[in-house]
């Protein structure tokens, strides 16, 4: 995808929106694909509708969830050689900025002048870069409401001078992504910051697997809402007719892939429809609704590596829960 011209950014303090937001037939074939194979599957980056996002925002307030928490401790902490290792006059590209809370810490630390979330959830883009860029009055705020896992060619800004790229990809999303996809994605990520451009990006490390698996099935059962809402999903956006209160969220950690599966589980026998097409369900089968990847710090600075970045910071907390690489782009 690419722009036909390279704007001017908006005055300082105003959100300027671009929409590359995929057509909700999209959504509808990925369903409808997902669910015809031997074992079903639905890609993860279709759990944030509205509600979606909703319950995403209270699984980070959850007592379990400690990716969230701890990730943004090290941004707190380590703040100041974050913005020693980007440097002066960064642009700042953020893959999926959902609540911003990670981000303000990024931009008082880099105050960088120009700030691009990129974001699949448009209601939630907008709302959250209305709400930096009261916050930060010099800062140029460009939204681009698109699928950041296909590639995509962000148009160039006149009139802020950049020295370099920095694209931000916090909260461990890139575990919803096979190791080779991840390789696929950062090498994405490496064009967009292009060359001598940076990364910093959050993964979640490898731990005791009782953590992940409370981490994933909370006690409230938040997570289990987070995830059942796909089917309410369906059913409101593409004509389904689930009974939802008949699936059951399933988590677990498996430490050979080194990773957790969620799924939804069918309690029973049955079949559900979604426009107009009909899928059976044998009991105790399951949709394949995410991966989250677990990687060692040396795991995943070789991810890196391989995709055409140099590993060369990383934060981690005290307990080492969680990890914040800092790559440059070779
Ligand atoms: C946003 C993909 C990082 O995998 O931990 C939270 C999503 N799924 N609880 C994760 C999620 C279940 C989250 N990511």
């Amino acid at each position: 995808m690419k722009p036909e011209v390279a704007p001017r950014p908006p005055e300082p303090g105003v959100v300027r929106f671009y929409d590359f937001l995929p057509p909700k037939e999209t959504f509808l074939d990925d369903v409808l694909a997902g669910l015809s194979l031997p074992r079903k599957s639905i890609p993860p980056k279709y759990f944030y509708d509205e509600q979606g996002c909703r319950l995403f925002e209270a699984i980070c307030e959850l007592p379990e969830y400690y990716l969230t928490r701890t990730e943004m401790g090290i941004l707190n902490d380590c703040a100041a050689e974050i913005a020693q290792f980007v440097g002066p006059d960064a642009q700042l590209i953020e893959f999926g900025s959902g609540a911003q809370a990670k981000t303000r810490v990024l931009i008082e630390a880099i105050q960088p002048p120009l700030y691009v979330p990129v974001d699949i959830a448009g209601e939630t883009l907008r709302s959250s870069s209305e709400d930096l860029a009261r916050l930060f009055p010099w800062l140029n705020v460009i939204g681009i409401c698109a699928d950041y896992s296909r590639p995509l060619v962000l148009p160039e800004f006149a009139g802020v001078p950049i020295r370099r790229k920095v694209v931000f990809f916090p909260g461990s999303t890139v575990g919803n992504l096979t190791p080779a996809e991840a390789v696929a994605f950062l090498k994405h990520a490496r064009n967009t910051a292009g060359s001598g451009g940076a990364l910093i990006i959050g993964v979640d490390l490898k731990k005791d697997k009782g953590l992940f698996d409370a981490a994933y099935d909370d006690a409230k059962g938040v997570t289990a809402q987070f995830n059942l809402n796909l089917l309410h999903r369906i059913n409101r956006e593409l004509k389904g007719d689930f009974q939802v209160n008949r699936f059951r969220h399933k988590a677990f950690y498996d430490p050979t892939l080194g990773r957790v599966e969620m799924h939804l589980e069918s309690l029973y026998s049955q079949f559900a429809h979604v426009a107009g097409r009909r899928f059976d369900f044998a009991p105790g089968e399951t949709i394949h609704t995410e991966i989250s990847c677990k990687y060692s710090i040396a795991e995943f600075q070789e991810l890196g590596k391989r995709a055409g970045f140099s590993p060369e910071m990383i934060w981690t907390d005290s307990r080492q829960l969680f990890g914040v690489h800092g790559m440059v782009a070779t």
